[in-house]
């Protein structure tokens, strides 16, 4: 089953298919909306962060909000670099991960909750990533307190900040909706 929204445009007798695929879906508010189609969210795996090249070894985007359902897909645009979730980082029943270097990984992200993943070789180097998906109250502070080290504590904590705010404006949204 294809699971990328796509719309089909028609000019003067030409078809053109988009592809709609938020690369930083947290940003809208699409997560709490109900029976929303099920999206594609690409992760890029990079050697340094667009936005800052003192980053290095970084997924982008780092902190993802998806529904139940949805997928996410790590790009292996740089080389030497893999994605991979582990049971204790996940939701309980979750499905998981465990990608190849340098090979793309989907998966569908079929459980609730927050995912805690990262890239084997950079972990160390805090090549690490947070995957919210629907309703996160089931483990999300058990994620949040997991044991983290080095660079890889130090981008966790901010990973965790941005998460923090984002669950906070979406309970207000909620209240005021
Ligand atoms: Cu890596």
């Amino acid at each position: 089953m294809k699971q990328t929204r796509r719309e089909h445009l028609v000019f003067l007798g030409a078809t053109a298919t988009v592809t709609l695929t938020p690369l930083t879906a947290f940003a809208d508010s699409h997560a709490s909306e109900e029976n929303a189609e099920p999206m594609v969210h690409e992760i890029q795996m990079l050697n340094k962060d667009p936005e800052n090249s003192k980053e290095r070894q970084v997924f982008v985007p780092d902190l993802l909000r998806a529904n139940v359902g949805d997928t996410v897909k790590f790009v292996p645009t740089d080389k030497g670099h893999n994605s991979e979730c582990s049971a204790k980082n996940a939701p309980e029943g979750a499905t998981v991960w465990r990608g190849k270097i340098n090979k793309e990984v989907e998966v569908v992200l079929d459980t609730p909750g927050a995912y805690a993943y990262n890239c084997k070789p950079h972990r160390t180097a805090g090549m690490v990533g947070l995957i919210l998906v629907g309703d996160v109250s089931g483990n999300y502070e058990d994620i949040k307190g997991g044991r983290y080290r080095g660079k890889e504590k130090k981008r966790m904590e901010a990973i965790f900040e941005r998460a923090d705010a984002m669950l906070e404006e979406e309970a207000a949204a909620a209240e005021s909706s």
